[in-house]
């Protein structure tokens, strides 16, 4: 039986939910640009980068931009999405968080952030986090995005702990995929179905304890 030694958590969908303010500001961006975006759309954008996400946006807009409009309007949503972060604070932690980030760290178990969000950093401060995490791998310092298994294998390296003693706490089945590539046990939070390659899946932190990081 493998005891783990690191957990490695991606952070919206897992930590926060900040979806709902990507939401927002890529909405008024596509109605800016004279079209709709749907929570369904938005869907679609869960884990992905920054610039990927306008991709799929103007796709869905059937639009095309020059490459330097596209930096603009990233720039401009980026700007939009911050300000409503900015507002974050610490009862927006989704439930039992906090408390599992406090066992692991009484259990010697080391923790590291492995998001795709440049905004990761600002984000655990608004929120209060910053100080439970040894390492933070965010899209600021990653050049590959998932299912690539950089943001997590970078993480563990930090860390000083080897992948088989790993595990990755993900909602995106991208992130899952990543975990498996990068030789990590996965951990999905979300919907069994949706998150199926996961080792397990847990609905939230409120139904995890260390005794269940045994694989
Ligand atoms: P930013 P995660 C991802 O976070 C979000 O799920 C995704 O919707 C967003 O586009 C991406 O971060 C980049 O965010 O624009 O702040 O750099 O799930 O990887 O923690
Ligand atoms: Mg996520």
């Amino acid at each position: 039986m493998v005891q783990i030694k690191a957990c490695l958590f991606d952070l919206d969908g897992v930590i926060v939910d900040t979806a709902k303010y990507h939401y927002i500001a890529w909405k008024e961006l596509a109605n800016e640009l004279g079209f709709d975006f749907t929570e369904e759309d938005n869907e679609r954008l869960k884990g992905v980068s920054r610039m990927r996400s306008l991709d799929i946006l103007l796709e869905i807009g059937n639009k095309t931009l020059t490459e330097e409009e596209k930096l603009q309007y990233a720039e401009k949503k980026n700007t939009n999405y911050v300000s409503y972060i900015k507002k974050m604070q610490e009862d927006e932690i989704l439930p039992g968080v906090k408390k599992f980030l406090t066992d692991l760290r009484n259990n010697g178990i080391k923790i590291a952030l492995g998001s795709a969000s440049k905004n990761a950093p600002l984000i655990l401060n608004q929120i209060g986090l910053t100080s439970y995490f040894d390492e933070i791998v965010d899209g600021n310092s990653v050049s590959n995005a998932k299912p690539d298994p950089e943001v997590f294998t970078k993480g563990a390296s930090l860390l000083g702990v080897e992948p088989k003693d790993c595990v990755v706490f993900e909602d995106a089945v991208a992130g899952i995929e990543a975990a498996i590539a990068g030789g990590m046990y996965s951990i999905g939070v979300g919907d069994a179905e949706t998150l199926s390659e996961a080792n397990f899946v847990i609905k939230g932190f409120e139904e995890m304890t260390i005794d269940r990081l045994q694989f």
